[in-house]
């Protein structure tokens, strides 16, 4: 089983913590003026957070391509030609190098994901032998594996997985736009299994998909009214792949995008905010007034999983521009 439990765990609940947000009331935040916003936000980041820390996940991709969902945005959907090349699952020396390189280059965590609709109990047993050998590095393990039974949480919860990342992506209203292979309700049951086997929560979704505001507050209240929030709220700017159907895709408003974090800080405000995918198109003014709306955690390292992010000396670069620091994951 995890170790560590959530903040609210050991303390008496916390009134700012709610869990009966509406959607209306996630498109007041949104509505408010830029400024009044992002006061709110900053207001509820330093009541639960030092302002200035900043957690750092490493993603490595373990499974590339040729995933039988067909989630528009992807690049590693089958039904998409994006030129990627499929990769078979890697072996164990190679992703307990590439821990070892994030963790000696500053990460806490380590983020492994596989292009899978759904894991097979046999393609679960290496994945947890990965598991085990990056927690005896000594960083914390995080897996995006699709979709899994209430039986194979249990099994990654034993393999001593620190959390799990699953998406919800966008609002239910907008699902059926993104993806036909499976359902809104089919991410929500695997949320819940991971939450009954005692593994942390890792979920959020992608802005800039031609969703409406509408859209980005039904998903934050979506998330912000499951019965304990996510602990990783990764908030990520669509990243547009030639080849897939959002290749063309109207980039979102870079406020916009910077209202969503400050939304997702003040509706979920003991979680940890992460400013995910789409930082290579970002100024670094920009990344600034997301880290200002709340954002607390970032990718760090040359590759999301297929994509480009900023190099590793850029954003160290950035953190010392800003002022920010690592945060300890140890600390409460
Ligand atoms: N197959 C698993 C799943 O879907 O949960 C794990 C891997 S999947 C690539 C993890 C998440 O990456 C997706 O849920 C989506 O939110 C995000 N993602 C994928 N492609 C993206 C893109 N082009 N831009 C932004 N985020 C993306
Ligand atoms: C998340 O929310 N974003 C990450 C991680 N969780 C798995 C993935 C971003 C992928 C961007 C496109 C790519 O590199 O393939
Ligand atoms: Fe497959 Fe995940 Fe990509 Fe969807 S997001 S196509 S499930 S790898």
């Amino acid at each position: 089983m995890a170790t560590t439990l959530p903040p609210e765990a050991h303390a008496a609940p916390d009134p700012d913590i709610r869990h009966d947000w509406t959607q209306a009331q996630a498109l007041a935040l949104f509505d408010l003026p830029f400024n009044d916003l992002i006061f709110r936000a900053q207001a509820a980041h330093r009541a639960h957070f030092d302002p200035n820390a900043v957690q750092l996940s490493t993603l490595l991709s373990i499974k590339t391509g040729g995933c039988p969902e067909d989630c528009a945005y992807c690049p590693q959907s089958a039904h998409y030609d994006t030129g990627l090349e499929r990769e078979a699952l890697l072996g164990l020396d190679r992703v307990t190098e590439a821990a070892r390189r994030a963790r000696d280059a500053g990460a806490s965590r380590f983020c492994m994901g596989a292009a899978w609709r759904s894991p097979t109990d046999a393609q679960l047993a290496p994945v947890c032998e990965m598991i085990g050998a990056v927690k005896a590095l000594g960083m914390e393990t995080c897996v995006t594996l699709g979709m899994l039974t209430g039986p194979q949480a249990a099994r990654l919860a034993e393999a001593g997985l620190d959390y799990y990342n699953h998406n919800i992506d966008t609002s239910e209203a907008f699902y059926g736009e993104i993806i036909s292979t499976r359902r809104f309700s089919d991410r929500l049951d695997t949320l819940s299994r991971v939450r009954d086997a005692g593994i942390h929560v890792c979920s959020g979704g992608i802005v800039g998909m031609g969703e409406g505001r509408a859209d980005r507050a039904a998903m934050l209240a979506t998330l912000a009214s499951l019965p304990r929030h996510p602990e990783s709220v990764p908030v990520n700017r669509l990243v547009a792949v030639a080849g897939t159907p959002l290749e063309g895709a109207e980039p979102v408003d870079g406020l916009e995008f910077v209202r969503t974090i400050a939304a997702a800080r003040v509706m979920m405000p003991a979680s940890v905010v992460r400013l995910s995918a789409g930082r290579e198109d970002m100024t670094d003014e920009m990344q600034a007034l997301c880290f200002l709306a709340g954002a607390n955690s970032i990718f760090y390292g040359d590759m999301l999983l297929t994509t480009e992010n900023p190099a590793s000396a850029a954003d160290r670069a950035l953190f010392d521009r800003l002022g920010l620091h690592p945060m300890d994951p140890s600390a409460p």
